[in-house]
């Protein structure tokens, strides 16, 4: 590591469950070009933000590269390209403060502070994994840092997230509920009757929708009468906003103010994140429903070069750091693939072990 990072403290903290999830952005050392509505990225947060995204980025092309070579198995959905949105949204949340995310969780999973290690060690399908090797890819969950899921089921996550909420608001513990779902949820039962409910009882929900346009391979436009999801919240009364969810400084702002409307009991509210999947909607899809001109266009958005330019161009941070972070990444992931590999696998016997049925 260089001694420009090693100064900063940034990238040899570690940072995971360290509590500065809960910190807020700092916006003291300023340089760095405002967003949109005039804050300053300050230069410890813009590394911050970065530095989170590009861990989820290089996880995740190491996990698809485990998955071609058959070490890692089953379902793997990539987050790739949406990285701004967790990374932006997670700055808002306390340790406090719940998380319900979808089968496309890993960034919101490393986001949220969970170990790289433990991570890796479920989509491995070890017993170290943070699920004990049960869960997999889909099925990530850690009571630690309150990550409820990891679900398979689209728009599963909206009434546990509800439920959640309700159960805060009747014990009067002052906590959010923040919940990650895409715009294929919007279009399901489970949406309507959550929002529904959350506004009714006024519950201290944060509806996060990820609208990266498609649901598996159809398009917004081929399945939902109404393409203004804001739109459909606001139905159900619940203030909504859109937002550009490459950019993980807005997405941030966003939620941070749909977060303090929550946490002072105004009731839900909704954020429909625009965002794009570079990759495939899994590994089995042969991506014959979009053109690749159009997957070439979003990239040039991407995420985590975007904000790399912004910092750099501001004069704020240099080459020399940027590549610390990048080392300093690709250290923890060699670590988490070392752990996995050193894991262990659940004896047969045990198998029935928290399984809803008789022993034989
Ligand atoms: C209730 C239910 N219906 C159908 C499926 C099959 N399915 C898996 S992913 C998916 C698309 C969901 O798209 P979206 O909610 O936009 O999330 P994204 O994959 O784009 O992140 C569908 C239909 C499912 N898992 N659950």
């Amino acid at each position: 590591m260089s001694t420009e990072a090693a100064a900063t403290g940034h990238v040899a903290t570690g940072y995971v469950a360290t509590g500065y999830v809960a910190s807020g952005f700092s916006r003291t050392n300023v340089g760095s070009q405002p967003d949109a509505a005039g804050h300053p990225i300050g230069r410890d947060h813009g590394l911050r933000l970065l530095h989170e995204m590009l861990r989820i980025r290089r996880f995740e092309e190491k996990c698809a590269e485990l998955y071609s070579a058959g070490t890692i198995r089953g379902f793997l959905h990539l987050y790739i390209g949406e990285e701004a949105v967790a990374v932006g949204a997670m700055q808002t949340l306390s340790r406090e403060d719940a998380v319900v995310a979808t089968y496309r969780e890993h960034g919101h999973a490393l986001a949220r502070g969970l170990s790289m290690d433990r991570l890796m060690a479920e989509m491995y399908g070890k017993r170290e994994g943070c699920s004990h090797g049960r869960g997999g890819s889909m099925h990530v969950f850690d009571a630690a840092t309150r990550f409820y899921g990891g679900n398979a089921i689209v728009a599963g996550g909206l009434p546990i997230a509800v439920g959640l909420a309700l159960a805060d608001k009747l014990q009067q513990r002052p906590r959010v509920t923040a919940c990650f779902f895409g715009d294929g949820a919007v279009a399901e039962g489970a949406f309507h009757e959550s929002l529904n409910l959350a506004a009714l009882w006024k519950l201290p929900v944060l509806f996060l929708c990820e609208n990266n346009l498609y649901a598996m391979g159809t398009r917004i436009e081929r399945a939902q009468s109404q393409t203004d999801l804001c739109a459909k919240a606001q139905s159900y009364l619940v203030p909504a906003e859109a937002v550009d969810g490459m950019d993980a400084f807005a997405v941030e702002c966003a939620t941070r103010r749909a977060a303090d409307a929550v946490r002072q009991g105004a009731g839900p509210r909704f954020i429909e994140y625009r965002t794009y999947r570079f990759r495939a909607h899994s590994m089995f899809d042969a991506e014959l429903y979009r053109d690749k001109s159009e997957v070439e266009t979003w990239k040039q958005r991407d995420p985590i070069p975007a904000l790399a330019a912004r910092l750099r161009e501001s004069g704020v941070v240099s080459e020399t750091l940027l590549s610390a972070v990048e080392d300093s990444v690709a250290e923890e992931i060699a670590e988490a693939v070392a752990f996995a590999e050193a894991g262990s696998w659940e004896p047969v016997a045990d198998l029935l072990n928290d399984v809803y049925t008789v022993r034989p």
